[in-house]
């Protein structure tokens, strides 16, 4: 029979921050609510009915303890906001060197996507030390990605990209659990979790390379679905060029000006009247019947990967 540890292995300097604000947090509940409860039960004895104790309470105000007793703990509960605001923030700031691996999450299974084009189910392979960025996207309704070794748990909700990061410190086999109600097999959405030293992760790679990259998988479907014929170099249609986007500033037709992110990119691909470029017609075609979110996220990594001065397809 197997238990659940009651404290689970904590294998990165994230989860170390984690446990240790949520154990200075404790102690902190702990002083503030145990005089209470302390001084319920001395005071249930020492008054108690038939009980001869000196009941007069002469007035004793004392306007310093009174204000004490609420700006102290005030004070206290407000610096554990800071802290935790920080960390929180702190996993949607990833790295700008961080590996970048995509999750596709549906019912009931994880698919994660390595940038060399390596797929896995169920499991995700990452090496240790090194930042590790997952952009996210739900094929059916809202999952959530939970990893409790690194103390990290972000939805993943259908119709938007969100991400999370991570550095593994530790190597070893850990559990990944989807912490969202999401269907019958709910339950059964878990996974494996596998830290590899640097070498280990290479090695692993190498293994399991039959698998064109995920540039390579975009650059195919940005071809076969058509794209190319609006947006390449050859078009006669009026269509923005998609060289050099990624990061940049987008000037759209409302006025405003956005900055081409990875969720942009998506929303362009499956609602593209949302955010029309300045000085192009609105003609572009929805995707989102034809493009698994699987499909979406390669084509973005395609995008991603045009940069300008560069040979393009
Ligand atoms: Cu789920």
């Amino acid at each position: 029979m197997s238990f659940i540890p009651l404290w689970p292995a904590s294998i990165s300097s994230y989860s170390h921050q984690v446990d240790l604000l949520v154990v200075c947090f404790t102690v902190l509940i702990v002083a503030l609510s145990a005089p209470v409860f302390i001084l319920i039960i001395v005071f249930a004895v020492k008054y108690r009915r038939g009980r001869s104790a000196n009941r007069k309470h002469p007035v004793n105000r004392n306007v310093a303890v009174e204000v004490s007793w609420s700006v102290i703990p005030f004070l206290a509960l407000l610096g554990f906001y800071v802290w935790s605001t920080e960390l929180f923030a702190g996993l949607h700031r990833p790295p700008v060197d961080a590996l970048e691996i995509d999750v596709v999450a549906k019912q009931w299974m994880w698919k994660f996507q390595h940038p060399e084009g390596q797929a896995e189910i169920d499991e995700l392979h990452v090496p240790t030390g090194q930042p590790v960025k997952l952009t996210m996207a739900s094929q059916d309704v809202i999952h959530s990605l939970f990893i409790p070794a690194l103390r990290i748990k972000q939805d993943v909700v259908p119709g938007r990209y969100t991400s999370v990061w991570f550095i593994a410190d530790m190597p070893g086999t850990y559990r990944i659990a989807c912490s969202q109600y999401c269907g019958t097999n709910h339950s059964e959405m878990t996974g494996s979790f596998v830290a590899m030293s640097p070498s280990d992760y290479t090695k692993w790679l190498g293994q399991s390379s039959n698998d064109p990259s995920l540039v390579a998988e975009g650059a195919a479907l940005f071809r076969g679905r058509g794209c190319s014929g609006c947006h390449g170099p050859a078009s006669t249609v009026h269509a923005p060029s998609l060289v050099g986007l990624y990061g940049n500033p987008v000037p759209l037709q409302s006025g405003e000006v956005v900055i081409a992110d990875d969720e942009y990119l998506r929303d362009s691909i499956l609602l593209p009247q949302s955010q029309i470029a300045a000085g192009y017609p609105a003609i572009m075609p929805t995707f989102k019947n034809t493009l698994s979110e699987e499909d979406v996220l390669k084509i973005v990594a395609y995008l991603k990967s045009l940069k300008p001065g560069e040979a393009t397809q």
